[in-house]
């Protein structure tokens, strides 16, 4: 594998200016003409050229880590959200203003061409999008940090919606290439799967073990930068791809049988091909686990490899690396280190064991016991055969522990088992990252709590010390100084750039609030950014939207705990209330909608269908729809969320109490100076703490009361009895109001409501929540009380920075320090 040169070797730093370069690499990298090039070619001429700037400062930062035997940090994260690279990296290179002059002498604007880039979709939502807010972070904090994970072919599907429906579509983001991306073709790691275990015995006696034969499928790195902000640092995180070992297989190629002489290089690349979808069916994912294995197999081997050159004895593998596992997906690579450990190094259980457990932190980022991983002990049998048995291994000594200590206790053992006894034996991977981690934390403080009371509640008392918070944080390079101009240079005017790098300077705007023409500017910049989504939406929906109406927005996974059912049925009351009082004045409201369901999850597929057919028939009907618009937005992705976070009024964070980890929208809304609407859920109760009570609308049911309300037995039908607007409104849904001639289209919702125990409280959570958006409308037409929240805010969030986050984890947990 390629590494940096040695320092006398390395070239000199580049003085030339960004656009000659661009069009150097327009002719000799791209082999295009570039006497006048369009705005492909400025785009890709420009890409190269940053890159250019950016594996300078990566070439000698990576020297710098060996010189100062650094720590590393490892992130393991089988997903990315990054968004599109060229602004944030042109930011944080600080070579906007070379960009622009560049693309003004060809007469195009940054926006322009930004066009051309398409955006990874490596991810799902929250936990991708969050690992490139930290990657963000460390490397403008300097850290010695490698990222890792798989180089998806087909990213999450991009979403269309067609007659209301969601439709999925592959999602094939390098069609045309992408220079972001340096792959590695040299130095292949073999990754194995199936096979057997043969035993054997060393000159002392001691059992072996050597995992052979079995498929072996090549792990090929490509390379993508993550610049620091302004200060010459460059980390990289390293995405696996999978290559055929055997191009193909010669003896069926002779014989004439050319496809099958490919089938086997199309198997082994299929590991890399495409994304898994969160919240999918759990059958048939011996291709998911398969990828789990091959990205954290590959990524130990460079961990290896890298400490290997340093020469020091392996207990010193901890002092020199830290691996933070991202969920469970990587947590495989507990076991494969001891299988390296054991089987390669033939290091003693005891010692390999050691090792472990001060090399892994584990982050847990669900509640959701469908969302606790776990596989079938006979397929990891199968595939991954040696570290089935040094996971049964790993189980015996720790209940014999557990045993030991907990001796009154018989139950217990069965309780925090690796292996569950149920009709299909299954490994349970957060107990497999539990044990062997010395972290595991929570990702906001109501969500550490719950871990501790309820789902790891037995592993607390086990291991009492490794248990801790990281409240989440995002970039506000991406988030705010990238996504809000205007009210970036506002802010810029009145505190000066630093808060870009330390967002707790925005508590000095506090004062502000109380200047009416600060309060002026303020709105203006809110105004400006609002025309720009409307007139995005009259593009794309061919809708018109007043950008004097409070733009509602809900944008994130579509899932029945996030509850955008509990938005529409109140949408759908006040269209009611309107069509009964027509005279009534009402504040103008539009209603935005943005995310993609899994493509199996048919509830949340039938919500999205349900949102999509009364936004037809409220934005057509003449009676109201200047004073309400509903808008679906398709293909919820970084770049649409950039557009969406500064123009936002109210931020909808309406998840039943206890099931949201965290929220990381929650936060880039507020952030932007959205008012935000939710329950005391996951990181909404600490931005509440943040930005004052006053300037937060929370509502409903707390996680305590959500649980008495069901454990005393809670009847959704009393409240459908009782309460005659919300009866209205669902006796519609089951109608074909919205359908006409299909009275049951959205009869599962109705059952799930009603009949079905209403799982996620959402009739028990309604009035509240209607009663809150009553509050809300008042106070926006008071624009001095609504700006002033909205400026406090903003003022409030510097917390949930993410350079405070790493910055807690690097202190707390990590243990490494910034090389800068
Ligand atoms: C998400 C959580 O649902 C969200 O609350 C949290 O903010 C985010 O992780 C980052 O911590 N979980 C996932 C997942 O994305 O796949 O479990």
């Amino acid at each position: 594998m390629n590494e940096p040169l040695a320092e006398s070797e390395a070239p000199q730093a580049r003085n030339s200016a960004l656009g000659e370069d661009a069009l150097w690499h327009i002719l000799y990298s791209l082999g295009r003409d570039n006497a006048h090039p369009d705005k492909h070619k400025c785009y890709w001429g420009l890409v190269l050229a940053v890159r250019d700037r950016m594996l300078e400062k990566w070439a000698s930062v990576q020297r710098q880590y060996y010189e100062n035997d650094d720590k590393r940090l490892y992130y393991l994260s089988l997903e990315f959200l990054p968004g599109k690279f060229l602004r944030e990296n042109l930011l944080s290179l600080g070579l906007e203003s070379e960009a622009h002059t560049f693309l003004r002498k060809y007469s195009f604007s940054l926006d322009q061409i930004m066009d051309v880039e398409c955006e990874p979709g490596l991810g799902n939502g929250g936990l991708g999008r969050l690992a490139s807010c930290y990657m963000d972070s460390m490397a403008t904090l300097g850290l010695p940090a490698f990222g890792y994970g798989i180089r998806y072919s087909y990213g999450l599907f991009r979403q269309e919606i067609r007659n209301g429906r969601q439709v999925e579509m592959p999602d094939n983001w390098l069609h045309e290439g992408n220079h972001w991306l340096i792959p590695r073709p040299h130095g292949l790691y073999p990754i194995r799967f199936y096979g057997t275990v043969h035993e054997w015995q060393d000159d002392d006696g001691t059992l072996r073990h050597d995992w052979r034969g079995g498929d072996i499928v090549m792990a090929m790195a490509n390379d993508m930068y993550v610049p620091g902000y302004r200060n010459g640092h460059v980390n990289c995180i390293r995405l696996w791809e999978a290559r055929p070992h055997k191009e193909f297989v010669l003896s069926s190629f002779n014989a004439g049988d050319y496809i099958g002489s490919v089938q086997e290089k199309i198997k082994d690349e299929n590991i890399s091909m495409v994304l898994y979808p969160s919240d999918d069916a759990p059958e048939g994912k011996t291709l998911r686990l398969k990828q789990q294995y091959f990205f954290v197999a590959a990524t130990m081997r460079d961990l290896v490899r890298r400490f290997k050159k340093l020469n020091k004895p392996w207990d010193q593998l901890p002092e020199k690396n830290v691996v933070q596992l991202n969920e469970t997906h990587p947590s495989i690579a507990i076991p494969e280190l001891m299988r390296i450990l054991l089987d390669e190094e033939l290091i003693c259980w005891e010692d390999s064991w050691f090792i472990c457990q001060k090399l892994f932190a584990y982050t847990n980022h669900t509640i959701l016991p469908e969302a606790l991983e776990t596989w079938p002990v006979e397929l990891m049998e199968r595939l991954l055969p040696r570290h089935m048995q040094i996971i049964y291994e790993i189980n015996r000594r720790f209940l014999e522990d557990v045993r030991l200590h907990f001796r009154d206790e018989p139950d217990l053992p069965s309780r925090v088992s690796l292996i569950s006894d149920g009709p299909e034996k299954v490994v349970r991977m957060s107990h497999l990252a539990i044990v062997g981690s010395f972290s595991i934390n929570g990702v906001s403080a109501l969500h550490t709590q719950i871990l501790r009371d309820r789902v790891f509640h037995d592993f607390i008392r086990i291991f009492p010390d490794r248990f801790n918070n990281k409240t989440n944080g995002i970039t506000p390079r991406r988030w705010l100084r990238q996504c809000n101009v205007s009210l970036s240079w506002l802010l810029s005017e009145h505190l000066g750039c630093d808060w870009v790098t330390d967002l707790d300077q925005l508590e000095r705007i506090r004062e502000l609030a109380d200047d009416e023409e600060f309060r002026h500017d303020w709105e203006q910049c809110r105004l400006t950014n609002k025309k720009r989504l409307a007139d995005h939406i009259e593009k794309r929906n061919g809708i018109t939207v007043n950008p004097h109406s409070i733009f509602d927005v809900q944008a994130k996974r579509f899932h029945e705990y996030k509850r955008q059912l509990l938005n529409v049925l109140h949408i759908i009351s006040l269209y009611n209330h309107l069509r009964k009082n027509p005279e009534v004045m009402m504040q103008p409201r539009t209603f935005i909608f943005g995310g993609k369901a899994a493509p199996s999850y048919w509830m949340a597929k039938d919500i999205i269908y349900l949102i999509n057919c009364v936004a037809r028939r409220i934005n057509s009907d003449p009676h109201t729809r200047n004073v309400l618009k509903v808008i679906f937005l398709a293909n919820y992705n970084i770049s649409l969320s950039q557009l969406l976070v500064p123009a936002t009024d109210v931020s909808e964070q309406i998840s039943t109490a206890g099931y949201e980890a965290s929220g990381t929208g929650n936060m880039k809304f507020a952030l932007n100076g959205a008012l935000t609407i939710g329950t005391r859920d996951g990181a909404n109760i600490e931005i509440g703490e943040r930005v004052g009570q006053d300037n937060i609308y929370l509502f409903g049911l707390c996680e305590q009361e959500v649980l008495d309300m069901r454990n005393r037995g809670y009847d959704p039908w009393e409240l459908y009895k009782n309460d005659g607007e919300l009866r209205e409104v669902l006796d519609m849904i089951n109608s074909d109001e919205f359908t006409p001639g299909n009275p049951t289209a959205f009869s599962g919702i109705f059952n799930s409501l009603l009949s079905g125990g209403d799982r996620f409280m959402v009739l028990a959570d309604y009035r509240a929540y209607a009663e809150t958006h009553q509050r809300i409308a008042h106070e926006f037409g008071d624009r001095e009380l609504w700006i002033r929240k909205s400026i406090l805010n903003t003022a409030g969030m510097g917390f949930f920075s993410s350079d405070r986050a790493v910055r807690e984890y690097m202190d707390d947990i990590w243990g490494v320090k910034p090389d800068v």
